[in-house]
This record gives C-alpha cells, structure tokens and sequence, in this order.
C-alpha cells in the first residue's frame, strides 16, 4: 500500500495481509472503518491528523496535581473527540495527591460524562475503569504527563508501557509515549495509549461545530430566545441562565467561548 502510495494505516485499523511462504508479509487493504479520529497537525495551520481508526470511546485523562488540573485543556481534548463523534469519559488520576480530587468532576458530570477518579499508584478507581474498557475500543488521551501509560499498565497485567516522572521544576511530563500503540485488554476489548500533547489543535471547525462539540452548551442553549444565539451578549440567553444558576460550570463556558473565537478567527477568509 505504501508503494501505491494508498490511505495510511492507522493504529486500530483491520487490515487484509498477504503471507506468501517466506517472504515478508503485505497489508494489502484495509477494511473500511467505523470511526475516525483526527486532530490538527501541530504548526501546520490546517492540515488533518488522523490518529486512529475503529475508536468506540475517548478516555480523556488529566492529573488532579503534578501537572495541575487544567480545565481548558481537557475542554479541548473532550471537544476533539466530540467533533469526531466518539462519546467521551472523563479520569481524574493522581488522586493520591489531592485529597478533593473528585470535586474537579463536577463541571464534567453536570455535562453527562462519566467520570472517574484513580491513582495509578493507590489503585483507587481502577476496577471502576476496567469496567469501562470492557469489550470495547477506547483511546486513552489528555496532557503528557498525567499517567495514561501508568494507568493502563494497572489495567492490563503483563503490559510494561514506558513511564517516566514529570519534571520537579515544572510539574510538566516529558512526551514518553511517542506514539499511538494498541494493546489487548483481559476482558476483551482493546485499549490505544497516545503521546501527551501541550496543546490540541481544532483543525478549522466552523463556529456551528464548536457549539456541537459542547453537549452541554448545545442542551441549555435549546431555550434560548434566538435561534442562532451564539451565547455570549445576546438577550434572554439560557446558557448564561445556566452559568448563573451554577448547572454549566462557569470553565466550561469559558472554555466555549475561547473555543468560539478562536474558530472564528479561522473561519475568515484573510486569517
Ligand atoms: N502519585 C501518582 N503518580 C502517578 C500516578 N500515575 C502516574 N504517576 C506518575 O506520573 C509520571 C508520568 O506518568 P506516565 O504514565 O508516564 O504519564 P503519561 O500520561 O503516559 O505521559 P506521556 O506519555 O508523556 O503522555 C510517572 O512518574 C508516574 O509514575 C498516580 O496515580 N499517582
Ligand atoms: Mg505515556
Ligand atoms: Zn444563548
């Protein structure tokens, strides 16, 4: 395929090989995919990134501490994999570290996602997380550093993914993990662990797919007065309703409209 200069293979995908006696084996095809998940390319404006195929599930992964919790930046991984269609959980890990750890949930369980806490290290919430991964594909993702291989070697017996401790300086991770790689899990299913990102590009999604990304924005926003309300100044807007009642957490709306902008920047023809 590499010589016809075909699709890329992806991590997840089902291939057709070719096993003629001694020779080394060919992908010949690959079967179409049920789901695709891509990302920006980092610099590059705006060009794709496909990262996996065959994905049922994003498990967006941060650190309640070392590296800080950082609610923009699981907002954006949760809304790339909204944009792409795939449902999404929530882990808070490192709960060892921060004893209230679980109230960072909040503003992630209000918007409908299953959340779970764990350490990696104490092995709180581990079951509850096999429990998720069962039968299913899931791709682990969210910032370097937080412990997505830790907690997958927890999950799959056997499996010795490379770690490393973040840096005493700067609470940052390291990058580790430098590519995407697909693992067996015990009670069927599979699991992809990625390579942190600093950051997580949007690849142009248009202003309306910004709002979509947002479930629990596109829900409140269902009563406001206009039709086309973008929630921000305009009058009678029920997700600023839903801001002050306290039921959309006010980082998810900020995140929203960060989010927004930023897609309308893009979305210019002289950008
Ligand atoms: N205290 C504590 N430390 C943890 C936990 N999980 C992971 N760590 C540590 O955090 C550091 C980073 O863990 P990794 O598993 O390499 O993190 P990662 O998310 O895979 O990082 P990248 O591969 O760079 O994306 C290692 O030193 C781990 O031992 C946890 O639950 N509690
Ligand atoms: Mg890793
Ligand atoms: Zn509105």
């Amino acid at each position: 395929m590499k010589h016809r200069r075909a699709e890329t293979v992806l991590v997840g995908d089902s291939v057709v090989m070719a096993i003629v006696a001694e020779s080394p084996a060919t992908i010949e095809a690959i079967a179409p995919r049920r789901s695709l998940l891509k990302r920006r390319s980092p610099g590059r404006a705006r060009g794709e990134r496909p990262v996996a195929a065959n994905v049922d599930q994003v498990v967006v992964v941060g650190a309640a501490l070392m590296p800080a919790w950082d609610p923009y930046l699981i907002d954006r991984f949760i809304a790339v994999a909204e944009a792409n269609g795939l449902p999404v959980a929530v882990v808070i890990n490192k709960a060892d570290l921060a004893p209230a750890a679980a109230s960072l949930g909040v503003p992630y369980e209000q918007a409908g996602y299953q959340v779970l806490v764990t350490s990696a290290r104490g092995g709180q919430g581990i079951d509850r997380l096999r429990e998720l991964l069962e039968g299913r594909v899931s791709l682990f993702t969210g910032p370097t550093g937080v412990g997505k291989s830790s907690l997958l070697n927890q999950l799959v017996p056997g499996l010795r993914l490379r770690t490393a401790e973040v840096s005493p300086r700067s609470h940052a991770g390291r990058h580790t993990t430098v590519a995407a790689e697909m693992h067996p899990c015990v009670g069927g299913g599979f699991v992809v662990d990625t390579p942190g990102l600093r950051d997580v590009g949007l690849w142009g999604l248009s202003p309306g797919d910004v709002a979509d990304a947002f479930p629990d924005v596109r829900r409140h926003g269902a009563a406001c007065r206009f039709d086309d309300c973008r929630h921000r100044e305009e009058p009678r807007c029920a997700v600023r309703d839903a801001v002050e009642a306290g039921t959309l957490a006010v980082s998810r709306y900020g995140s929203y409209r960060k989010m927004l902008d930023e897609a309308e920047v893009a979305a210019r023809p002289w950008a």
